[in-house]
């Protein structure tokens, strides 16, 4: 159907036809259109299906635009209707509630709150299928009658329940006058709420409402996450052992071959000296022409073929005049389970997964404990690492991971070793089944075997195989539920890949391919009983002895500047879940031109006249995570099917939690097409919808008036997408503080979360809000996002919802100075500006995020100065307003004191002051009130990194990155050039860009440039 029709049929129809026809016509507006799809297909012509087809919210929203597709116009009616996404959603919640309310009979949902571990989950309410970390519980400490209602008559009665079940014996009672209830008084607070739920009821009346308040009576809170309580951990530095691969090699008997490759170079020879099996100097015999700064010298030949001598040459002018040998530095380390405190102390402690070094133990360091984030490895530039990794996980059941694993997804279920099935038979009236296998199997007892294409249904899943009734053509398994009878339909038995493969990858490490922990790069532990031991392309470094079963070798070259990388899991299909669990840490390399600045030292020609130390360290790393902590008290009614953690089966309060249930955003049985409870669209019923899939929804066993009659056949559990966690923690601590003196310090920042965006900002703590238990500075005092005078340019005033910080209480800016590609080209101070959006309804990218602070995507890393010498004395929060999604925003996943109550969504209760859920308030900084430095002296920062004045003064960037390829005028200070562009970018109708190189070269790029195909 052609476009400009749109309107017409719209304005036509509220048919079924013609609500399809517009949909069809305005496929682009698909994050609204889909909602209501699968109806729209949908043969069901039972039960009040004419709601889904009436006027709605949906159309009202539709209705509204009326702009021709592709003009700006339209891109902002677009994103307006895109964002009215939640208001949708809240609706559907009011729908839901007043249906949930009454009996089944009555059309209303049956409610449910009892723990059903590894059951079927409810993908329509009540249940949010997301949990949320411990909330602080206490007594009614105020009741608001928001709503007055009307035809009240009779005795009213006011029931205080809370969403989760936590709280009990609260009394109410309400009155009215001429039938509107006009007041509502607090009889007896009860104890132990999270979110109380208030209801007024007459003889005969209805609308009115009233909240209830937890916290504002002081010490009536009970447990929580307490913010501030606990300081920044320290991450264990791991210690390298220098001597195993010390510089030369060993096991020479003859002198080897100096060999010198290079892409450009030519005419260079060199020869080896050998003392005691090592080579102990090279000499350069013809230093050869052409050459780049970094030829490949290799020492190959003289009876040895591990333990290789490593070279680097000294390349002047294309000239080598002269080859050093290095040595690596070698370190042992080996993922394993521990537990930490990552929530405040007085909470149960965190399962998690982590890393050691395992070699360099005597004396015992901090590295040889399991730690979260560590150990950290720092690594000198072009001076390998070495490393022998040692899976020791547990192995058999015990190695199964403590997070849900979806073995749908690829890499995490079943892998080529396979049977077909004969015959799958009851044995002893099940749910143990014995199945015949038509050629000979090699599964073994404790593998893990997932069957497909049996039915009846039951028979298809995972399952371990059992030593009884084992043969070369038989095996049995324990089905989860009795199917009752022999399988009707036989189908495939296919073994599984294990849970506790692991495996090192360098995240933003230049390095050879075999040592780069590629997601098909991973071991199980030595000993697992399983046809699939190694990942399909694991290697081990050629010059390494072989580490043996369940081990691997890497070798990093570190031949790139100072900058902070972080190693972590790889292994397929379950990276984010070994990473969530902590198997991440922290890999700084750092270089001359680094030691430099520190030290105050000229030896690389930035630092003159004189040279001073402009870096007060190698920094204090501060990598931010979001976690989510089982509550065993509020799970049941958060997340019924939990069925996880340190004991599967019964929740344990302070489990790493993970989404497991694809809740989708669709609900064909909402008149707005909206699931309240959605987290993810789901593709059948999308608009368009996604066709010929193999898995369509299917009956829903919780069908009822108000449950739609099909579910997602999405399994359990059920990879998310993207997954937004309530708890911030840095360096593996919730909410920690760190006490600094007034002076600069400097941070390596990296955001490790799985999904979350951060836009870091630096604020003054509110001291006026004092907690229930008495402690100050833990909030960011919020103002009105409306223009007020005096307020800085770019605060906010879009009205938005808690409104933003108060610019009077602007800490200092960061002084960012790098990046994950080491450092830039110069200093760039970021004042703190809260996050704001693009509203220019002329831009093609209105809606975007258009101005933040320090802005970090996941895994991306910044290198900052911070000078607290104005700040003697004063608290600082380190703040965080970027939204999740980003750019645009599920506000059930902004935690934030004094936040909406968005339980009828899936969301949380409001957050009280001073405990989480909070994703603003990361981190506290105390600034001690003793004598401040001098303040920090940013000019002689810049003129460190510029390049010049004098022609031998280098500039940092010049001298640790490679040269630019297309200049612009962001690096005239750090080339001291005043020609270069402002304005290099290439324009989306240009087919081609000629440019010129900082050493003049001109050059042509872009498709239709030479040498490209257009
Ligand atoms: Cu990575």
């Amino acid at each position: 159907m052609p476009i400009e029709s749109k309107s017409k049929v719209k304005r036509k129809n509220h048919s079924r036809f013609g609500f399809a026809g517009i949909m069809l016509a305005s496929w682009i507006l698909f994050t609204l259109l889909m909602l209501n799809s699968s109806a729209a297909s949908s043969s069901d012509s039972s039960e009040n299906n004419s709601n889904v087809f009436a006027i709605s919210d949906i159309e009202t929203l539709n209705a509204s635009i009326t702009a021709q597709v592709g003009t700006p116009e339209y891109a902002r009616q677009r994103m307006i209707a895109n964002w009215k996404e939640p208001f949708l959603r809240k609706a559907a919640a009011e729908r839901f509630k007043e249906l949930a309310g009454k009996s089944a009979a009555e059309g209303g949902f049956k409610a449910v709150d009892a723990a059903d571990p590894g059951g079927v989950p409810h993908y329509f309410g009540p249940y949010p299928n997301y949990a949320n970390s411990p909330m602080p519980k206490g007594p009614i400490t105020s009741l608001t009658l928001t709503s007055g209602g009307s035809g009240y008559s009779g005795t009213l009665t006011a029931t205080i329940t809370d969403t989760y079940g936590t709280g009990s014996g609260a009394t109410a009672i309400a009155t009215q006058t001429g039938g509107v209830v006009d007041s509502i008084t607090l009889i007896d607070p009860g104890t132990g709420y999270t979110a109380p739920v208030v209801t007024i009821a007459g003889t005969t009346g209805s609308g009115a409402t009233a909240t209830a308040s937890i916290g504002e009576t002081p010490g009536s809170l009970v447990g929580g996450i307490k913010k501030f309580v606990d300081p920044l951990p320290d991450i264990p530095v791991a210690v390298a052992d220098q001597t195993t691969y010390s510089a030369g090699g060993a096991g020479y008997t003859s002198t080897p071959t100096v060999s010198i490759t290079d892409g450009t170079g030519t005419g260079a020879s060199a020869t080896a000296t050998v003392v005691g099996g090592k080579v102990t100097k090279v000499d350069v015999i013809n230093d050869g022409s052409g050459y780049s700064s970094r030829p490949v010298i290799t020492f190959l030949g003289g009876g040895t073929t591990t333990n290789l001598a490593i070279g680097t040459a000294t390349v002047v002018d294309g000239v080598i005049i002269a080859i050093d040998l290095v040595g690596c530095d070698y370190y042992e380390i080996e993922p394993g389970e521990y537990t930490a405190q990552m929530m405040n102390s007085g909470q149960p402690a965190t399962k998690l997964l982590g890393y050691r070094q395992v070699n360099m133990n005597d004396p015992p360091q901090n590295a040889n404990v399991f730690s979260y984030l560590g150990p950290l490895i720092v690594a000198n530039r072009d001076r390998p690492v070495r490393i022998k990794f040692i899976n020791s996980l547990s192995t058999g059941s015990n190695g199964d991971l403590f997070l849900p694993v979806d073995t749908t997804v690829m890499g995490s279920g079943e892998g080529p070793n396979m049977a077909m099935a004969e015959s799958a038979t009851l044995v002893a009236g099940g749910p143990t089944i014995m199945i015949t296998t038509m050629d000979p199997h090699n599964f073994q007892a404790g593998q893990k075997v997932k069957l497909r294409g049996f039915a009846p249904e039951a028979y298809n899943g995972d399952f371990v195989v059992l030593a009884s009734g084992l043969t070369t053509t038989t095996l049995s398994v324990t089905l989860k539920s009795n199917p009752g009878v022999d399988a009707t339909t036989v189908g495939h038995v296919h073994e599984m890949y294990t849970e506790n493969r692991a495996s090192l990858h360098l995240h933003g490490g230049n390095v050879a391919w075999i040592s780069d922990g590629t997601p098909h790069q991973w071991t199980t532990p030595a000993g697992e009983n399983t046809h699939y031991p190694k990942g399909v392309s694991t290697q081990n470094v050629p010059d390494m002895p072989d580490p043996g079963d369940g081990s691997m070798t890497f070798f990093y070259s570190n031949q790139q500047s100072a900058r902070l990388m972080f190693y972590h899991d790889h292994s397929y299909g379950i990276t984010r879940l070994n990473v969530y669990a902590g198997e991440a840490a922290g890999y700084l390399v750092t270089d001359q031109v680094e030691k430099d600045m520190i030290e105050g030292t000229n030896v690389v020609g930035i630092n003159v006249n004189p040279p001073k130390s402009v870096l007060p360290d190698i920094g204090i790393p501060l990598i931010i995570q979001d976690r989510t902590f089982v509550d065993a008290d509020t799970i049941n009614a958060q997340d019924p099917t939990w069925n996880w953690g340190t004991t599967p089966g019964t929740a344990n309060t302070g489990d790493l939690w993970y989404p497991h249930v694809y809740m989708p955003n669709q609900n064909p049985k909402d008149i707005s097409g909206m699931n309240a409870f959605g987290r993810w669209h789901y593709g059948p019923w999308f608009w368009p919808p996604t066709q010929d899939i193999a898995f369509p929804p299917i009956p829903n066993v919780y069908h009822d008036p108000w449950d739609y009659e099909e579910m997602p056949a999405t399994p359990n559990p059920s990879m998310a997408m993207e997954a937004f966690m309530d708890t911030p923690v840095v360096n593996g601590k919730a909410y920690p503080y760190l006490e600094v003196d007034p002076k600069a310090y400097r941070f390596r920042i990296l955001n490790a979360a799985d999904d979350r965006f951060v836009n870091l900002q630096l604020y003054v703590a509110d001291p006026t809000v004092i907690t229930d238990d008495g402690r100050i500075n833990t909030e960011v005092k919020m103002v009105p996002a409306v223009a007020t005078a005096g307020f800085p340019e770019q605060w906010p005033a879009d009205g938005r919802e808690g409104g933003v910080p108060d610019p009077a209480t602007r800490g200092p800016s960061f002084i960012q100075i790098g990046t994950e590609g080491g450092f830039l080209p110069a200093p760039v101070v970021l004042p703190n500006v809260p996050v704001g959006w693009n509203f220019d309804q002329t831009n093609f990218d209105f809606g975007n995020v258009n101005q933040g602070t320090l802005i970090l995507g996941t895994a991306e890393r910044a290198d900052v100065l911070v000078d607290f010498s104005n700040y003697a004395g004063k608290t600082l929060i380190l703040y965080n307003d970027a939204p999740a999604p980003f750019p645009a925003i599920d506000p059930r996943y902004d935690y934030y004191t004094g936040n909406p109550d968005q339980t009828d969504t899936g969301g949380t209760p409001t957050t009280q002051a001073g405990y989480g859920p909070n994703t603003r308030t990361i981190m506290q900084i105390r600034v001690r009130d003793v004598a401040p430095a001098a303040p920090y002296d940013l000019a002689t920062l810049n003129a460190v990194f510029a390049k010049g004045p004098y022609p031998s003064k280098k500039g940092v960037f010049e001298v640790s990155q490679d040269e630019v390829i297309v200049p612009q005028a962001e690096y005239a200070s750090a080339y001291n050039r005043g020609d270069l562009p402002i304005d290099p970018y290439i324009r989306i109708f240009e087919g081609k860009k000629t440019f010129t190189t900082l050493s003049g070269d001109i050059s042509d790029a872009g498709p239709g440039a030479e040498g490209h195909p257009g």
